[in-house]
């Protein structure tokens, strides 16, 4: 961010007011947009009777100016705004990875591997398998994903079991069991899947296709 530089008031009273933060500039763009958008709605709706000052022509000359100036300030607006976004996200993303909601994720299609092969696999593409913060996450991948398909979550209890974390240890932050799970069948389900919204206990070393997170 610009500041001026520091000096006696005489000195700042004698430079212009070249000290504008990006919200300020912002704003400045957004109040003449809204003031063209005015001015367009009255080109637009312009009543016959006034028509006898404005010829049909003129007014498609105004339109136009102020169609293009509405764009040019649309234009300064998303260069401001992209100029400001400094979230890590935007400079590093990991091949594959797409936005889904706030995040960034991979979705691996046709391949099926164990939940081993599938945390690897995230590692090497400079990720990690996908934890689902909240159900609104949850939805937004689930539209990306395909029906009665598993994909690997990166939850576990391999360590203990019925005691369901990341790879990293941390408890599970949000569950969303599929009714009567998880059920450890046969001792031996550990690594947990997402099927059509809901989330199993499975043997870790059956083959689905995985989520990863960047
Ligand atoms: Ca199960």
């Amino acid at each position: 961010m610009r500041r001026p530089p520091s000096g006696s008031d005489d000195k700042k009273l004698e430079e212009p007011p070249f000290f504008i933060t990006p919200a300020e500039e912002l704003k400045i763009i957004e109040d003449q947009l809204l003031a063209l958008q005015k001015v367009l709605h009255m080109v637009v709706r312009t009543s016959f009777k006034e028509k006898v000052f404005w010829t049909e022509a003129d007014l498609n000359v105004l339109k136009n100016v102020v169609e293009e100036k509405i764009q040019k300030l649309e234009h300064q607006q998303n260069l401001i705004l992209e100029q400001n976004d400094h979230s890590p996200e935007k400079w590093f993303v990991p091949d594959n990875f797409k936005r889904i909601g706030s995040r960034l994720f991979y979705i691996s299609t046709k391949v099926n591997v164990d939940w081993f092969s599938a945390k690897a696999a995230c590692r090497k593409m400079g990720g990690q398998l996908a934890t689902i913060r909240n159900n609104e996450e949850l939805n937004l991948i689930e539209r990306k994903l395909k029906h009665d398909v598993g994909y690997w979550l990166d939850l576990n209890d391999l360590d203990k079991e019925g005691e369901f974390v990341t790879s990293s240890g941390k408890p599970a932050s949000f569950l969303n069991w599929r009714k009567r799970q998880p059920d450890n069948h046969n001792n031996n389900e550990h690594c947990v899947q997402l099927i059509n919204d809901y989330f199993y206990d499975s043997p870790c070393s059956t083959k689905h296709r995985f989520i990863c997170e960047a």
